[in-house]
């Protein structure tokens, strides 16, 4: 069993890059679900800050192939603050979102602090989608489906430079997990850049547990890793409260081995919780599940292993 740093919670509850309104709701959601006992029932030391703040959602129309970016930068500055604030008292932040374009303040600050403190970041993006358009491909101009893209320099300078200097990532960084849902430019750009993708195909072939274990290949005590976890990762059937339901995601024990494998790099830094939509959810299931899938990513094992 690894020990764990103290906990803080960061809620950042708006719906500025989503496609649908209600992951604004998503903090919330998952404080009512229990996020915060069940990892103190861990043992573990957890804080929550409170909401980051930002501009309401005007729900205009793109402009320029980008919905809301102003609004999204915004957005962005504040939590790539809370979440630095954070790293600098070496505790471990996790993000309650609010849409996927928030992981792009979220992972500037870990880059940051990994660079500072001369650590190796390595990125698990757990998701439906690879989120690497640009306005040039994009189908609909929503920024979350954009973060990985931004994170890695394709981008408005505004986001690409959120950090004040050079892209947070290179490719090499980043190893996708549940990937099914790409559109037909984008697959290109993924292709072009080389992006480590595990889509659900590769799942089914080899299974979740060869996955992670090649996913968490060499990870050292440098290492810091950061898991994005969209919450559209899973199977609709089990987690319907995301505002785009991909069907043929992860099942649940998929999910737990993957979040218990997770746990036993004995790596994980930093958490980004996202895109869980409760207008879409029922009776806060998708929450429920979120929290339990968050205790096995902290340690928590059946029978006799924790
Ligand atoms: C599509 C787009 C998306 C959710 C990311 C979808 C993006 N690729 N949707 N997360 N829920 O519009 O870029
Ligand atoms: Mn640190
Ligand atoms: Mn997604
Ligand atoms: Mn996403």
């Amino acid at each position: 069993m690894h020990t764990f740093p103290p906990i803080s919670l960061i809620g950042a509850p708006t719906d500025i890059g989503a496609g649908h309104r209600g992951a604004s709701m998503g903090p919330e959601a998952l404080r009512v679900a229990g996020l915060a006992a069940a990892l103190a029932a861990r043992g573990l030391d957890v804080v929550d800050r409170g909401n980051v703040a930002g501009p309401f959602n005007p729900w205009l129309p793109p402009t320029d192939g980008y919905r809301h970016l102003g609004e999204v930068v915004a957005w962005n500055r504040a939590v790539m603050q809370a979440v630095a604030a954070e790293l600098a008292q070496e505790r471990l932040p996790i993000l309650l979102g609010g849409d996927h374009c928030l992981a792009i303040g979220s992972i500037t600050a870990v880059a940051r602090h990994c660079r500072e403190q001369g650590k190796h970041l390595t990125v698990l993006w757990l998701d439906a989608h690879a989120d690497f358009n640009t306005s040039a491909i994009t189908p609909s101009g929503n920024i979350h489906g954009m973060p990985v893209a931004c994170l890695c320099g394709f981008g408005p300078q505004e986001l690409t430079g959120l950090g004040g200097g050079a892209p947070a990532l290179s490719p090499e960084q980043i190893r996708q997990i549940g990937i099914r849902s790409v559109d037909a430019g984008e697959k290109k750009l993924v292709r072009d850049v080389g992006l480590d993708i595990y889509d659900m195909r590769y799942i089914d072939e080899v299974g979740m547990k060869r996955v992670m274990e090649e996913a968490l290949l060499n990870l050292g005590p440098r290492d810091h890793l950061h898991v994005s976890f969209d919450v559209d990762f899973l199977d609709p059937g089990i987690a319907p409260g995301v505002g785009t339901t991909i069907p043929g995601g992860p099942n649940y024990r998929e999910a737990q081995l993957c979040m218990e494998m997770i746990a036993d790099s004995g790596r994980l830094g930093s958490l980004d919780i996202m895109e869980l939509n409760p207008a879409l959810d029922v009776r806060n299931q998708t929450a429920m599940l979120a929290v339990d899938l968050v205790e096995s990513l902290f340690g928590k094992s059946t029978l006799m292993r924790d």
